[in-house]
């Protein structure tokens, strides 16, 4: 048998099947006021372990400030919305957290520091590259001296090399924090004291919000405490969701007032992308929406501004190349981030 014969089936289960993608055409939940706000976090206990988390996000970007560092909060992979409290069933999304983990790596190489807000388990910048998906390392490892070491083959040499040593340096660095969740109530938590804790650097902060956040949630005073039995309501699970208070307006108002926002807008329906893009952009009052399409989202994404829509495509030959869309995205971001700066010093002169 092959060696090298990797022994995962490599179909992709999670394309889409275009004529059974979801349409959102139905119109957005209003934007969340102050006291949407208020009873969310008062109603909600807070993740036990977020006075630990705000210790790391306080000396990661008191250090990197110290250094004259920007620092970008990108977040990636899906929110889950558990069913139960002792949850053993819960609502997901596809994302896999490529563009954040992918968009990272960018940041960081122009000079950027990172705190990367992610699903926990969901692909991180630089392993990425070897996941059990992409190029399972396992694949690439072969064992020398009588079977007391392993060396790793000769085709994955250079990359390995190329992407240790950027890793090595950011992690020598401390320029990258990696901060986990997995339902969307830790992700709405952990958002905002990060927010809070960022708006101490002012215009240096840039929000980058790829992640994939839940728009429907079970409020805990409905969250049965142990698993649904399937008897427990005539063998039906009828599950009843509330619209997840749309928190992006109280960041740009209250939590990070002064810093650079960027946020995504999903479709899958090509007719409408555009016009949902603008009208995220005038209610959330922010600098930017990239607008994707779910089945095309890797090749190409419109940058959605108050006075134009600019599209950014990957030709047939950088896909050849395997260019990823990102390094071209992430270049014009921090040309409008160094803008942004501008624009806020010239205010205060
Ligand atoms: O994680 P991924 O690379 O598979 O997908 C990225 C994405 C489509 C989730 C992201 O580009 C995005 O659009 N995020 C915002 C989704 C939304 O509209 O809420």
């Amino acid at each position: 048998m092959d060696q090298n014969r990797p022994i995962l089936s490599r179909v992709a289960t999670s394309a889409p099947d275009a004529s059974t993608a979801i349409d959102r055409s139905i119109t957005d939940f209003p934007v969340a006021t102050p006291i949407d706000e208020d009873n969310y976090f008062r109603f909600h206990k807070p993740p036990p372990y977020l006075s630990q988390i705000s210790n790391d996000v306080a000396s990661f970007i008191n250090y990197n400030h110290q250094k004259q560092r920007k620092v970008v909060l990108v977040t990636s992979g899906g929110t889950t919305v558990p069913l139960e409290n002792n949850t053993v069933r819960f609502i997901d999304n596809f994302s896999a957290g490529t563009r954040g983990a992918t968009s990272a790596e960018y940041f960081l190489e122009h000079g950027y520091s990172v705190i990367f807000l992610h699903r926990e388990f969901s692909l991180l910048p630089y392993s990425r590259h070897f996941s059990h998906t992409t190029n399972c390392l396992l694949d690439h490892l072969k064992f020398s001296n009588n079977g007391n070491n392993v060396e790793v083959d000769d085709d994955l040499q250079k990359d390995l090399v190329s992407v240790l040593k950027k890793y090595q340096q950011v992690k020598n660095e401390n320029r990258l924090l990696l901060v986990p969740f997995t339902t969307v109530h830790q992700y709405l938590f952990t958002l905002k004291l990060i927010a809070q804790e960022l708006s101490v650097i002012g215009s240096d902060a840039l929000f980058y919000l790829a992640a994939a956040v839940s728009d429907f949630f079970l409020p805990s005073s409905r969250i049965p405490e142990h698993k649904i039995q399937s008897h427990d309501h005539g063998g039906k699970l009828v599950v009843d969701l509330e619209p997840v208070p749309k928190f992006l307006r109280r960041l740009v108002d209250s939590w990070a007032p002064i810093a650079m926002i960027v946020s995504f807008k999903l479709e899958t329906d090509s007719s409408i992308l555009i016009k949902k893009a603008t009208t995220a952009l005038e209610r959330y009052n922010h600098q930017l929406v990239i607008g994707n399409l779910l089945q095309t989202r890797k090749t190409e994404v419109v940058f959605v501004t108050p006075n134009d829509n600019e599209w950014i495509k990957l030709s047939e030959k950088d896909i050849e190349n395997q260019l990823e869309i990102e390094s071209l995205i992430i270049p014009k971001i921090v040309t409008l981030h160094k803008e942004w700066i501008k624009s806020r010093d010239d205010l205060v002169k």
